[in-house]
């Protein structure tokens, strides 16, 4: 693997499903791979869990790793050709982004969407600047439009807790005060609707996400509808997609929280969400911290996800 942005990075999605398992078994059976690699991890915005898990992936595999937090002490970074830099930012991103690849063997990204224009977001300018650039590979730690770490680790969680062969899975939007990126929604998505499981998308009209991503998914408006039967909740606030409203959140509909009344509609379904959740906005305390929230071992498996893909990435480089 060359670097890894998305799914399409990935030849097959059974093949690497069986190497978390492997890699969950046994952690430490590749720690002489990394040795004297250096994994450089590039936070444009903030982390616990894709920090932490990702850091921990790199040591099970014997690497160094070095974290910069851009906002906390770097150079505050221009990002356009063209402009005139007389502003606040005294650096150019395409300068940084090669000597920052100088400096290490690989590197994680985290940039978020920014709203700014949909168009550099949906084309993951960032992103594809230090794959362009740094001559190293380069692998997403939540992009603009995409999580595929998150992603690869829920799908690693629903294969564990799984009760039957084709799971009836639902994304549920729920507000949140804040503008989201569709990033996490858009991979959940795309992730399942590879795998082939069953994927109704529910949200409130305005709430669409795009074409590419809902694949063979049922969108339902209805919330209660869509819970009916299903073996998974996933809950995740994004902000609107669809012009003119792209980046903005639309209303905060708090009937959408999800709650007890509405996961006793479901096949006693798991509740998933990745972390960081707003409690009663998004879920409400009873269900998250019910019997069938698996958010824990959710955020778990993230080391497993990342640990494949560095992996991955390492063997590509020898
Ligand atoms: C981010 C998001 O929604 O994309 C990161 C989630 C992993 N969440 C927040 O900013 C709260
Ligand atoms: N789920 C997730 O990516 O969490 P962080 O934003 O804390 O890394």
């Amino acid at each position: 693997m060359k670097h890894f942005t998305s799914i399409h990075d990935i030849i097959s999605l059974e093949d690497m499903l069986a190497k978390a398992k492997q890699v969950k078994a046994n952690p430490l059976a590749d720690l002489e791979l990394g040795r004297n690699k250096t994994l450089l991890m590039i936070f444009f915005d903030s982390s616990l869990r894709t920090r932490l898990s990702t850091q921990k992936a790199a040591l099970n595999l014997g690497m160094n790793v070095i974290v910069l937090d851009i906002n906390q002490g770097a150079w505050k970074m221009e990002t356009e050709r063209g402009v005139v830099m007389n502003g606040d930012k005294p650096e150019h991103i395409l300068e940084a982004i090669p000597v920052m690849g100088s400096y290490c063997d690989m590197i994680g990204v985290r940039s978020f969407a920014k709203f700014e224009s949909k168009e550099a977001d949906y084309k993951e300018k960032i992103l594809n600047q230090f794959i362009q650039y740094s001559g190293k590979p380069v692998f997403s730690m939540e992009a603009a439009t995409r999580h595929p770490l998150q992603t690869f680790a829920d799908l690693i969680t629903i294969e564990e807790y799984k009760r039957t062969e084709n799971p009836k899975i639902v994304l549920t939007w729920a507000p949140h005060p804040k503008a989201l990126p569709q990033a996490v929604a858009n991979s959940f998505a795309e992730w399942i609707n590879a795998k082939g499981y069953e994927l109704v998308i529910t949200h409130p009209q305005g709430y669409e996400l795009a074409e590419e991503f809902i694949g063979n998914a049922t969108v339902e408006y209805d919330q209660d509808k869509a819970f009916e039967g299903a073996d998974f909740i996933y809950a995740k606030n994004w902000s609107a997609y669809r012009d003119p409203n792209y980046g903005k959140v639309l209303h905060m509909d708090h009937s959408w929280c999800v709650d007890s009344r509405k996961m006793a509609l479901t096949n006693d379904a798991y509740f998933m969400h990745c972390l960081p959740v707003r409690r009663n906005m998004i879920v409400t305390d009873d269900v998250i911290e019910s019997p069938n929230s698996i958010v824990i071992p959710q955020a778990a498996n993230r080391v497993v996800s990342a640990q494949v893909i560095i992996k991955e990435l390492l063997l590509g480089i020898k």
